[in-house]
């Protein structure tokens, strides 16, 4: 059986009668809409382009593109022609666009309009690009969109195995070089299966606004490939999701259901705290790229009536493995494993930990990358046979639910007892005052680690505010855990995907 997964997601669509079905509907710019009819003529269409073009099987088609119509099509078209879409961050710097660039050797660039001032330093030396097409006017040197696909022949997908290549995704971390890491065609489907019809239970009906960007693995399964799983309706926004903006999807495009993030979620909350709560259709909200916050959780289900699934996933997992269930929601924990998926809490000589003790998450489960792309050494350390290690540190309950504990190496220890940045700053924000946290370690005068927090507050509030924190925090979790020192900031570093950098905060604790 042909294993290629545009005839699943992009063609069955067709032959079960939704070719009039929006599949894409952008909420800015032109708001076009995009059918599921239309949307496999003109994958078929992208896929001839390829051909045209002189692309062949495994070539790789990066994509600098904004949430937009085209966005699927050229995934999905790129698919079809068994060439590997690279979908990239949008905000990353010219620097980065140039050595990504070069270490996936792409030989076709899909840049959005609006982008191409950014990455435009980026190509100058490149030697392998042999088109670059922008999504617009197209600049000098460039070809239109438009252009590149006229008058292409509509292909049928190629023959494609389960296990064969299919789309790379770079994963930056949280620190050190993006990696390529290579997912497989069966992937797509396996997270669909699990995560978003076992756990989220998506169906036709739904509509689905994600505020995290198909770039990210997160966004890519909530925004496109759930959805397109069971032919629901996705909406598109290419600009920031700012509470504003986000206020006015949710009354205008009525999405049933809303992917986050904990900051997002926490901007939201303070500004209903103003405004008021916005007309909404949600049946369920997603959570992911950091743990939520149990406050932020609870606060936003008593606004808004809809619960946040917290879940924890990877670029590596490709989507979420962890996860909390409608109607069972422990908020400040990640659940429980997604159906299809094994984890393990392991230590330093990859033993299980007792129960109730703090290890390194391992996971197995049907959607794990085949590796990093020319990263041998890392792969092997990442991936070692059917687990795939996090960096993360959990510890499970009595009750069997995982609770976030930090990355392996933010972990320090007070007094010779072990502190979780991650505890420390919950402590934080459940101050009226602290909209964000981060907490890492600092040598007091002595040289002995202690934390230090970095605190955003809340709008309005004065630095002044922070005065009772170092109490408030002793009191919610004990003498040894509290920061001895606290710095207002404006707002914190983090990845693109959300998480905080603590790395760059230890450099100026
Ligand atoms: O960071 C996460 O939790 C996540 C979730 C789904 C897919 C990808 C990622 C990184």
């Amino acid at each position: 059986m042909n294993g290629n997964a545009a005839i699943y997601f992009v063609d069955r669509h067709v032959d079960e009668g939704r070719a009039d079905k929006v599949a894409f509907r952008e909420a800015d710019g032109r708001k076009r809409s995009l059918t599921y009819g239309a949307l496999a003529e003109q994958t078929g269409r992208f896929a001839g382009a390829l051909y045209r073009h002189g692309v062949r099987r495994e070539e790789r088609i990066a994509m600098i593109v904004q949430d937009q119509v085209e966005f699927p099509v050229i995934f999905w078209g790129a698919l079809k022609a068994g060439a590997i879409p690279v979908p990239l961050n949008t905000l990353l710097s010219a620097s980065v666009y140039e050595s990504i660039l070069g270490d996936s050797r792409a030989s076709i660039l899909v840049v959005s309009e609006k982008l191409w001032e950014t990455v435009k330093p980026a190509i100058q030396d490149n030697r392998f690009l042999r088109a670059v097409v922008v999504i617009g006017e197209a600049p000098e040197g460039t070809e239109s969109y438009e252009d590149f696909i006229a008058g292409a022949p509509v292909e049928d997908p190629v023959e494609a195995f389960d296990d064969e290549m299919a789309f790379w995704l770079y994963s930056s971390g949280s620190t050190g070089q993006p990696k390529g890491v290579r997912h497989v065609h069966s992937s797509l489907k396996a997270t669909a299966d699990t995560f978003g019809a076992q756990v989220l239970g998506i169906r036709e009906e739904d509509t689905v606004y994600s505020v995290a960007k198909i770039f990210f693995a997160y966004g890519l399964g909530n925004a496109m490939s759930f959805p397109m799983a069971v032919g629901a309706t996705t909406v598109l926004l290419s600009g920031r999701p700012t509470p504003d903006v986000v206020f006015a999807i949710l009354e205008a495009e009525r999405p049933t259901l809303f992917c986050g993030v904990p900051t997002l979620y926490a901007a939201m909350n303070a500004a209903m705290d103003k405004s008021g709560v916005p007309a909404h259709a949600m049946r369920l909200c997603t959570s992911a790229g950091e743990a939520l916050p149990k406050e932020v959780g609870e606060r936003w289900f008593r606004m808004t009536g809809a619960e946040i699934v917290d879940g924890v996933g990877s670029t590596e997992m490709l989507h979420i493995f962890l996860s909390n269930r409608p109607g069972e929601i422990v908020y400040g924990t990640s659940g429980t494993p997604v159906p299809g998926y094994e984890v393990r809490l392991v230590d330093e000589h990859d033993e299980d930990v007792p129960e109730g003790e703090v290890g390194e998450l391992l996971v197995r489960g049907p959607s794990a990358a085949d590796g990093y792309w020319n990263r041998r050494h890392k792969s092997r350390s990442t991936f070692e046979g059917h687990w795939t290690r996090t960096g993360d540190k959990y510890e499970c309950t009595a009750e069997g639910r995982y609770v976030y504990c930090g990355r392996t190496d933010d972990m320090f220890k007070v007094s010779g007892i072990w502190v979780s940045p991650f505890e420390v700053e919950q402590a934080l924000i459940e101050h009226p005052a602290v909209l964000e946290a981060a907490v890492v370690a600092c040598a007091d005068e002595k040289g002995l680690d202690k934390p230090k927090a970095f605190v955003v507050l809340k709008e309005g509030q004065e630095a002044a505010a922070v005065e009772g924190l170092k109490e408030f925090v002793k009191e919610k979790i004990g003498m040894w855990k509290y920061p001895r020192w606290i710095e207002v900031v404006e707002d914190l570093p983090k990845t693109a995907t959300g998480k905080i950098q603590r790395f760059k905060l230890r450099g100026a604790a």
